[in-house]
């Protein structure tokens, strides 16, 4: 059993994605970010710098139970532990590393910037290059997805359970939304309709 921390954003919903996808049993629980629960001691023993998601596995190979915190790293570990959506060949693999660390470490960020300058400490023109270096990295998105159906090719990946909720939920935040990205609305449109991605989605939206 895994016990599943999280908030219904971006970074939660890779992970609530990756568990419906994947078919391990989870227990979800949401944590209160305005009441500031992930600064809890006893949630600071899960994750040190006091961010969800984080998942706990009470079945992990080894010694007693096991959390791991950062979603790149929780995305690896779901997928060494069931065995799914991650390449065994070496390249495809690396390049599935190079696509969770751009999520995670570079357009992730852009957004809180963005939104941590147009709304907690106003600066124009912060926000304004926070927007403007997401609407690039979505350029990029875009480019590689005219040349293939998945970020890693021709199969769905973690690469793309990682991309796919910052371009559904994230994404709506720029001005245009995806409206000139073409080629990931269509690739984004193809993950949505899976049962499972709808279903880890929902988790905690209503
Ligand atoms: N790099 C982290 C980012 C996680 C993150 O920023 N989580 C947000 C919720 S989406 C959070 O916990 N915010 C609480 C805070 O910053 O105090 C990851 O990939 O897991």
């Amino acid at each position: 059993m895994i016990d599943l921390y999280t908030v219904p954003t971006a970074n939660g919903q890779k992970i609530h994605i990756m568990l419906e996808e994947t078919g391990l049993a989870y227990r979800p629980h949401l944590v209160d970010l305005y009441k500031g629960e992930h600064r809890a001691p006893e949630f600071r023993k899960l994750n040190p710098f006091a961010r969800v998601p984080v998942i706990v596995d009470h079945d992990a190979p080894g010694e007693g139970d096991f959390a791991v915190c950062e979603t790149g790293a929780i995305l690896r570990y779901l997928a060494a532990k069931s065995g799914q959506f991650l390449p065994a060949d070496i390249r495809l693999a690396s390049e599935v590393d190079q696509w969770l660390s751009f999520i995670s470490a570079n357009v992730g960020p852009l957004f809180r910037g963005g939104f941590m300058f147009s709304t907690m400490v106003p600066n124009p023109a912060a926000a304004e290059y926070f927007v403007a270096e997401a609407q690039k990295a979505f350029g990029v998105l875009n480019d590689v997805l005219a040349t293939r159906s998945f970020l890693v090719g021709e199969t769905y990946t973690i690469a793309d359970i990682s991309a796919y909720p910052v371009a559904a939920t994230s994404g709506k935040q720029l001005p245009q939304g995806l409206t000139p990205y073409p080629h990931v609305r269509r690739w984004a449109e193809a993950i949505a309709a899976r049962a499972a991605v709808q279903r880890g989605m929902a988790l905690f939206t209503k």
